[in-house]
């Protein structure tokens, strides 16, 4: 209560909730697999005011965990159970303060919508090409946090690659703010690359400023069925060559996802081809020339030739390409609503993918006889959501028991393969221990040690990547 009626006096009574049932969103994750409690959520509508509340939450060590759209699959955003955090919800924080088609850069506080930003560069004849199912609900504060990534990262990059600068809160209350659409700018240590992907535990992103492209108004899609895995990697080389790299999605479908999708997603209609193991959905695009639909014509016809495709359906109409993205965006969705399912990120050098799903699917087939493995995803960054789902008739108890033993071989997997146990949805409080085991000795002092540096007393998102 003392707590709460200080932050009033601090930040203005409106941006301090502390009704059980209005909070209650706050405190508990997308996937309901955590649950935590908090003494309030704070909902400032200025860098100004996050600065205040974290100098005062630095003097008297109170825990501060920011909050976006609350899309986190890790925990990310998800207080503890003790009840002495704050959560600091950036909802507020949410307007596009410049767009600037010359410089092609936007800037965007942390609590816009991905989606909002989208649009905002679309209304200036610009692109922001940072795509995800989520867009609609996730916030760029988050995905700065996390340094998302998505379906565009093979031709775009990830966040991180998108971002010109940033504004942010110290744990103190310090803002740094380097917020000009800077390409070159080698003055010391990168705070703003330290800050993106830190998940809120080294500061609090407010604002941040990002690259625009040239929009795609040349958009050639297509949804492929492929023989196997190695097809969709020799295809992946293909069209990158024959396209000058202008190949922006390279998605890997598996057929049980497919059906997963027709059985529940009522919009979802299903691409008229043969039936196969395996189908990619992959899209070119071009600013300037509409030949890119020939380019991806002539492409396929050789992948054909070469048996990498044996089967194609080319989106005539916007409404055909949306279809096919709402397919492959909706494996999720579908997946959540056939049952429970124990989920691994997973990246490996991309042409190790054949070897990661084999042996992956091998081991998953032998430990968890009560799953079905669905693994999908973003093939041309080497990125798989190698994901398990409980077959109907299984039991829950037996298929959870499962999820330890299959997360350990998986991942000794990928770190026998030099890849990642987590690609694009960061550490949380899920992956921590994954971390300790797999980073470097090295790697962790350095973590470690720049947490002790810039978060002294711990009060930034703490138990969250490193405990
Ligand atoms: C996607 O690519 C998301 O659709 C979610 O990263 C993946 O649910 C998943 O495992
Ligand atoms: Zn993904």
């Amino acid at each position: 209560v003392e707590i709460a009626a200080r932050l009033r006096e601090l930040l203005g009574p409106d941006a301090v909730l502390t009704e059980a049932d209005v909070i209650a969103p706050y405190l508990t994750d997308y996937r309901g697999n955590y649950r935590g409690a908090a003494a309030a959520v704070v909902q400032p509508d200025q860098t100004a005011s996050v600065s205040k509340l974290l100098a005062w939450c630095n003097e008297h060590r109170i825990p501060v965990v920011p909050h976006g759209g609350n899309t986190s699959y890790c925990g990310g955003a998800t207080p503890s159970e003790d009840g002495k955090s704050i959560v600091l919800s950036l909802h507020k924080l949410n307007r596009i303060r410049q767009v600037d088609s010359a410089n092609f850069a936007i800037v965007a506080e942390a609590g816009c919508t991905l989606a909002t930003v989208q649009t905002a560069a679309t209304e200036a004849a610009r692109f922001f090409p940072l795509s995800l199912g989520s867009e609609g609900s996730c916030q760029i504060g988050g995905n700065l946090a996390t340094n998302a990534g998505g379906t565009a990262v093979l031709r775009y990059g990830m966040m991180r690659d998108l971002t010109l600068g940033i504004e942010a809160v110290l744990a103190d209350g310090a803002v740094y703010s380097q917020l000009a659409p800077l390409r070159k700018d080698n003055t010391g240590y990168d705070l703003k690359n330290l800050l993106i992907g830190s998940e809120g535990t080294l500061g609090v992103i407010t604002a941040a400023c990002l690259r625009l492209f040239p929009a795609p108004r040349h958009i050639a899609t297509a949804w492929l069925a492929l023989p196997s895995p190695a097809a969709a990697i020799a295809l992946l080389a293909l069209l990158r060559e024959a396209s000058a790299d202008r190949l922006s999605s390279c998605e890997l479908v598996p057929r049980v996802a497919l059906e997963l999708v027709c059985t529940h997603i009522s919009q979802a209609r299903e691409p008229q081809l043969a039936p196969s193991p395996w189908y990619a959905l992959v899209e070119l695009s071009d600013s300037h020339s509409d030949a890119i639909q020939g380019t991806l014509t002539n492409a396929l016809a050789t992948a054909m030739q070469q048996g990498l495709v044996t089967d194609v359906v080319i989106a005539q109409s916007v409404a055909q390409r949306d279809n096919l993205w709402l397919i492959r965006e909706s494996v999720p969705e579908a997946q959540r609503r056939a049952g429970a399912s124990l989920k691994h990120d997973l990246a490996v050098p991309v042409a190790r993918i054949p070897e990661l799903l084999a042996r992956g699917t091998a081991l998953a087939e032998q430990l968890v006889p009560e799953g079905f493995v669905i693994a999908y995803g973003h093939v041309g960054d080497g990125n798989l959501h190698f994901n398990v789902n409980q077959r109907q008739d299984a039991d829950a108890e037996e298929f959870k028991a499962c999820e330890a033993p299959l997360k350990r071989v998986l991942h000794d997997l990928v770190a026998e393969l030099q890849g990642s146990f987590s690609a694009e949805h960061g550490i949380g409080q899920l992956k921590l221990g994954e971390l300790e085991r797999y980073a470097s000795a090295a790697k962790l002092q350095a973590m470690r040690q720049i947490k002790q540096a810039l978060d002294p007393n711990g009060i930034l998102n703490p138990g969250k990547v490193l405990r």
